[in-house]
């Protein structure tokens, strides 16, 4: 495909100072700027404004660059196709570092370097990069404009498709400019395609440096700086990168929370309202449970958040939380009328979409969309694509769009509320085939966290009467955590002693939990609200469950059957604790908590010795 070298400058003259019209009388902002400006030596500096016109500009930028198609105004109106360069299609964890002074601060799951020889390394790679390129600056909240909850980024990037996209996934402009006033504070974040263009040379659509990749988070002064890719969690900074590992950072040096989690209304026939969070690991169906349209009469699922929750304590003791992003950056394959008819319907128009397949009338395809290939289908690469085909996939994996959230059928009526949403329960859940059950409830908050600190999915099935390999991924912060996991439990189980019984239930699901002939047991989806049911009526005092070695469990009548046709005996199954394969668990938890070394709070481990008493209290 393209190019991807990192080019030297070749002009020769040096380049006048690029005019820049400053929308700000922040000094530490308006000296930053400068300051990137004449590290990157773009050919102009444009402040973004967040307008509507300003977006479709960007849009038509890219058409007219060769860089974006807009699909047909019948099928996806106001929408364009990108597609990316084949070497910059998802978040690259490896060249993701942590760079605090200490390498015991970034713990054993992140890369760590130390910020100097980072700085180093990025200077250099920086130096004169957005030659030839427009160096645009946005201003964003992460969260309402004005909320106490919401945070203040400025993302300076060489990409339309990152302006584009950020308009989508935060909220940019003026008014975030005039909130952050003369002094307030923001977390600035650089990025950069890394492709600077010489005088003659020619762009290419996709621009990015595969041999350079890196996405850097400096949690003592609280920069990102992202170099040579353009995807994503890579380049969008307000998402990953800051919402979750710098502000887990903010989160524990100023007591609040900042998780991993999509964050759901859920109205019960009554008119009772709680409001779930809930960690899934990548491919656990998040989406869709923030989406879910509930098989149960009389109750409703709104959407408040998708993937991330910024929580904090009011003056009334509650934990509230806000979605800190406006939209969704979904994955496509597998997105359809039947998993998720609220996410169709969100990306109907208005959407960016990136890497999937384009049928012959304009419109969007990808693996299973519901609807067969059409002929002449277009696939990811700009190929024709060759039906039927196992390995060469029409969109890729990881092809995503990108659409607003307020397009969402289901968006909760209060998804905007500055003051953010009670949060009555946390939900933990991986994708384990054998062992967990379908719902649990903890005995407490010290409990719920030893639950997420072991979430785990398993590797390969288990075979007969051993368990499969788990991957543990703990509150599904594992790639996200911006210090020590082991230093993260201990602000869990503060914030739980700060809280006290104010605290959300904590819950485990596990919707994925196989027969020994290889069923599924649970039908997902929809019928999910028959659990949700059961934690709602858990947090209103109903006692429909049975202590456990593992929490509290469902009573059999506890969860909403009906006119669910479950096969016989699955229930049973779903419900079952199998002992020995508990202990064998117990084994792998220890060997997940001895990477954390003497940083582990002790109150985990007496957790786990706990378990591991009750478990043999039962044989
Ligand atoms: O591959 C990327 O760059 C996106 S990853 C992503 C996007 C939206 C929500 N969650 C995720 C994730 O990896 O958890
Ligand atoms: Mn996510």
């Amino acid at each position: 495909m393209t190019s991807t070298r990192t080019r030297t400058r070749t002009r020769t003259e040096p380049v006048p100072h690029p005019e820049i019209h400053v929308m700000t009388n922040n000094a530490r902002l308006k000296n930053w700027v400068v300051q990137i400006a004449e590290l990157c030596e773009p050919d102009k500096v444009v402040w973004c404004d967040g307008s509507k016109d300003e977006y479709q500009a960007m849009l038509q930028l890219m058409v007219d660059a060769g860089s974006a198609q807009w699909l047909s105004p019948k099928k996806k109106p106001n929408s364009i196709l990108v597609r990316s360069d084949a070497d910059d299609v998802a978040r690259v964890e490896d060249r993701t570092f942590i760079c605090s002074e200490k390498e015991e601060d970034a713990g054993p799951t992140n890369n760590w370097m130390a910020p100097d020889k980072m700085k180093a390394i990025l200077m250099p790679l920086f130096k004169g990069c957005m030659t030839g390129r427009t160096m645009y600056v946005i201003p964003f909240s992460m969260g309402p404009v004005g909320s106490p909850i919401a945070h203040i980024g400025v993302e300076i990037s060489d990409s339309p498709y990152v302006v584009a996209n950020m308009h989508i996934m935060t909220r940019v402009g003026r008014m975030v400019l005039e909130v952050l006033g003369d002094e307030g504070d923001f977390v600035p974040c650089v990025h950069s395609v890394g492709m600077p263009l010489g005088p003659n040379d020619r762009d290419v659509p996709w621009p990015c440096n595969k041999d350079n990749k890196y996405i850097t988070h400096f949690p003592k002064t609280k920069e990102i700086w992202s170099f040579g890719s353009g995807y994503g969690g890579n380049a969008l900074l307000g998402k990953k990168c800051f919402a979750l590992r710098i502000a887990s950072v903010m989160a524990r040096e100023q007591g609040w929370m900042a998780e991993h989690m999509l964050i759901l209304k859920l109205t019960s026939p009554e008119g009772v309202v709680k409001h779930i969070a809930g960690a899934f690991p990548s491919a656990c169906g998040k989406t869709n449970l923030a989406m879910l349209t509930p098989t149960i009469p009389g109750w409703k699922v709104e959407t408040v958040g998708d993937d991330i929750a910024w929580m904090k304590f009011k003056d009334d003791g509650y934990l509230y939380a806000i979605n800190p992003e406006a939209g969704f950056f979904g994955v496509a394959p597998g997105t359809n009328y039947k998993t998720n008819p609220n996410a169709m319907e969100s990306l109907k128009q208005n959407a960016i979409f990136t890497n999937v397949g384009k049928t012959p009338d304009g419109d969007v395809w990808w693996e299973d969309i519901d609807r067969p290939a059409p002929d002449l289908l277009i696939d990811w690469h700009g190929h024709e694509w060759v039906h039927y085909d196992a390995i060469h996939k029409a969109a890729h994996p990881n092809a995503r769009f990108t659409a607003p959230a307020s397009q969402c059928p289901v968006i909760a009526d209060n998804w905007q509320d500055p003051e953010g949403v009670k949060i009555d329960a946390i939900l933990f859940g991986g994708r384990r085939s054998t062992g967990q059950p379908l719902v649990l409830e903890s005995f407490s908050w010290e409990h719920g966290t030893f639950l997420g600190s072991t979430m785990a999915s398993q590797k390969t099935a288990a075979a007969a009467g051993k368990v499969g390999e788990l991957r543990f991924d703990p509150m599904a912060m594992l790639p996200f955590c911006g210090y020590h996991m082991a230093d993260y439990w201990r602000h869990w189980l503060d914030m739980g002693k700060k809280g006290g019984d104010k605290m959300p239930r904590i819950f485990y699901v596990n919707w994925f939990r196989r027969a020994e002939d290889g069923h599924w047991l649970w039908p997902g989806f929809g019928d999910n609200s028959r659990v949700l049911k059961w934690v709602c009526e858990r947090c209103t005092g109903k006692d429909h469950a049975v202590k456990t070695p593992l929490g509290y469990l469902p009573t059999r009548d506890g969860i909403d059957l009906s006119g669910l046709n479950l096969r016989e005996g699955d229930l049973d199954e779903l419900l079952r604790i199998d002992i020995n394969e508990w202990k064998q668990q117990v084994t792998q938890f220890r060997e997940h908590y001895a990477k954390f070394g003497s940083k582990l709070p002790r109150e985990l481990c007496a957790q786990l010795d706990a378990l591991e008493h009750r478990l043999s209290q039962e044989s």
